[in-house]
């Protein structure tokens, strides 16, 4: 199973070491094609030194690749939301995992889409039993 997980990077990278860890959970049962999104060293102004442009289609070649989305939205992005509308548009399983406690209020084009499931955690071991199950369901 290939996985597109998705977290923000130009929104702001306050989240990205519990990036890194939901990415290694994720792991543990399937490929992750974006794992750079948890990489420490990659933040919001130096990057991989790819365009824009080369970023955008090779992302966007990764996602139609992948069989799901497991987004981190609790930093809003612009990025992850396009994202995230892109895979409802090619009609992926999106799982979207929100922190209450980040201080920002979730979206309501996300937290009303019916095309995503949304798990709302304020301790981390929930949101791995969200992963677990929403990968497990894409088992069956
Ligand atoms: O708007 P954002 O930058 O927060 O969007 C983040 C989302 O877009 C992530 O889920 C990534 O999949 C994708 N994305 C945005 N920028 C990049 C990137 N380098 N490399 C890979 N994926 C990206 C940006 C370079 C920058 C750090 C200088």
């Amino acid at each position: 199973m290939r996985v597109y997980f998705a977290g923000s990077i130009r929104g702001g990278r306050q989240d990205a070491a519990l990036y890194g860890e939901l990415i290694s959970f994720i792991k543990r049962y399937a490929e992750v094609l974006t794992e750079h999104v948890g990489d420490l060293s990659l933040n919001r102004d130096r990057g991989e030194g790819y365009s824009a442009s080369y970023i955008h289609a090779r992302d966007l070649d990764w996602l139609k690749e992948s069989d799901l989305m497991i987004a981190e939205v609790s930093t809003p992005s612009l990025g992850v939301g396009y994202e995230i509308a892109t895979a409802i548009h090619h009609h992926k399983r999106v799982l979207c995992l929100y922190n209450p406690k980040s201080g920002k209020k979730l979206s309501a084009m996300i937290a009303g889409s019916p095309d995503v499931e949304v798990c709302a955690y304020t301790d981390i071991g929930e949101a791995l039993g969200a992963i677990a199950s929403f990968l497990g369901e894409g088992e069956k």
